[in-house]
């Protein structure tokens, strides 16, 4: 294997799939019901006689069949920065911060993910990567917390190595990047023996279920991975007709005409069986509840106005539901109607800045629709109104390619046994995008701005083609 960023990511995303089917045996059986309901889908869409079933490779977009994004929970600053290190070989970057003290969380976020257009294209894995907020717990807890994380090492000796030659001399050898992925894995295997006792594990987990997920075991377990669909409500259905333990609900934004942001749903956490230290130097069967299956549907990706009125009508939903104590269909009834303000035709999407577009030349070769505007741009400067208003110009809307911290909290909560003792308290505090970057060693990328340049690159691509001063 050459070295190439995409591919090393595509074949780490595909060796990560690989342990988690065989670690999590449901996950396969979710992969398989994601493809049942996109080749329907498909099938319905084409209206199709007869039962023949179409092969969605054929017909999908290539990226659609390899797709996951995956979550790892991490304790300290070295490992935040080692796991920037380490993703940073394979074209993944920390885009976005997710503050989910919002959802009662001790712990905040980024996702490392490929950052341009084409490098998405080629292998779009990426990876929720959480960060504790040692700051928020409570001090006999953030002792014992920081007391199990100081003896633990997620990385292998080798793994490091690797990390430094890739970074002093800016490739990896075929065979090292083997080793790469091999030794990767490790950081993401399950290891059933916890690394603390069964009372320090209840101590933990008393405090809040997540510290004791990340402080408990010798490995930053992967807790789940998910699939793209293009249907997510079909899959909702057919996961509950297979008796899988679904999540009540799906997160985000209710089934639109044009889908915004992110929908996700899952199979519950499995309570697994796991063996804590004995003081006297064996070990106790207990159990443990992180890992799950997720599966998600992507819309299109907001601007900061499009997101803002989202998160608004989101929201108000919330307070409206907790007033009156809807969940499950009243809660979903009520997301539906009050969502029923937010545009749902693509034009209003563009026309009022809601939503990133790509935009390109509706016939790329026509001299005759060059000459004219050329001689048209000598009496007056031509705008991107103008160029749509001619039908030019086309726009398509850019895929959302990140995450949402309420329905993340949602996602959580569905999957953690438990309550927090600290939930209150932890909501009222800031966001710490400084305090995050100081631990991961680096900035993250803003989103947005990610959007904005996608944007901006196809219009300054299709003004050079017209050989326009300025559009
Ligand atoms: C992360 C949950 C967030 C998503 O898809 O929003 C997430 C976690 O459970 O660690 O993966
Ligand atoms: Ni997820």
């Amino acid at each position: 294997m050459a070295y190439d960023q995409n591919v090393l990511r595509a074949h780490f995303c595909h060796a990560l799939s690989e342990m988690y089917k065989s670690e999590v045996p449901l996950y396969g059986d979710l992969i398989d019901v994601v493809w049942n309901a996109d080749a329907k889908t498909v099938q319905d869409s084409h209206n199709i006689e007869g039962n023949h079933v179409i092969n969605p490779d054929d017909v999908l977009p290539a990226r659609h069949r390899v797709e996951r994004h995956g979550a790892i929970r991490l304790g300290t600053a070295h490992e935040l920065a080692t796991i920037r290190r380490m993703f940073a070989v394979m074209g993944m970057h920390p885009v976005g911060y997710y503050d989910l003290s919002l959802a009662g969380f001790p712990m905040h976020a980024t996702a490392f993910r490929p950052n341009t257009q084409e490098a998405l294209d080629e292998n779009p894995f990426r990876v929720f990567t959480t960060v504790l907020r040692m700051e928020l717990l409570t001090e006999r807890t953030r002792k014992l917390a920081q007391k199990a994380l100081d003896q633990r090492n997620i990385f292998t000796p080798r793994l490091l190595a690797l990390l430094d030659i890739a970074e002093s001399q800016g490739f990896l050898a075929s065979d090292q990047c083997t080793e790469l992925i091999s030794n990767g894995l490790e950081t993401f295997r399950w290891h059933s023996k916890a690394t603390v006792t069964f009372e320090e594990y209840e101590e933990l987990k008393a405090e809040h279920p997540l510290i004791a997920d990340v402080v408990s075991f010798p490995s930053s377990h992967i807790n789940h991975l998910t699939p793209r669909t293009i249907d997510i409500d079909l899959v909702q259905k057919l996961m509950l007709d297979h008796g899988m333990p679904v999540k009540e609900r799906i997160e985000g934004p209710p089934k639109r005409s044009c889908p915004i942001l992110l929908r996700q749903t899952s199979f519950k956490a499995l309570e697994e069986t796991v063996y804590f230290k004995d003081p006297s130097g064996s070990y106790v069967k207990g159990s443990h509840t992180a890992r799950f299956g997720e599966v998600e549907q992507r819309g299109y990706a907001l601007t900061r106005e499009g997101r803002q009125l989202y998160d608004q009508i989101l929201d108000r939903v919330n307070a409206e539901a907790a007033k009156n104590g809807l969940k499950g269909e009243a809660y979903d009834t009520l997301l539906a109607e009050r969502f029923k303000e937010f545009p749902d035709s693509l034009s209003e999407l563009h026309d009022l800045r809601l939503g990133y577009f790509i935009y390109r030349l509706t016939s790329p070769n026509d001299q005759s629709v060059n000459e004219s505007l050329l001689s048209e741009e000598k009496l007056h400067p031509i705008s991107l109104q103008d160029l749509l208003d001619k039908q030019i110009l086309s726009y398509e809307p850019i895929t959302y390619e990140d995450f949402l911290p309420l329905s993340a909290g949602g996602i959580f909560n569905s999957n953690l046994g438990g309550v927090s003792q600290s939930k209150q308290l932890i909501m009222s505090a800031d966001p710490d995008l400084d305090g995050f970057q100081r631990l991961l060693g680096a900035c993250v990328a803003d989103e947005f701005h990610l959007y904005a340049v996608m944007q901006q690159k196809s219009l300054e691509i299709c003004r050079q083609k017209l050989q326009l001063r300025e559009v």
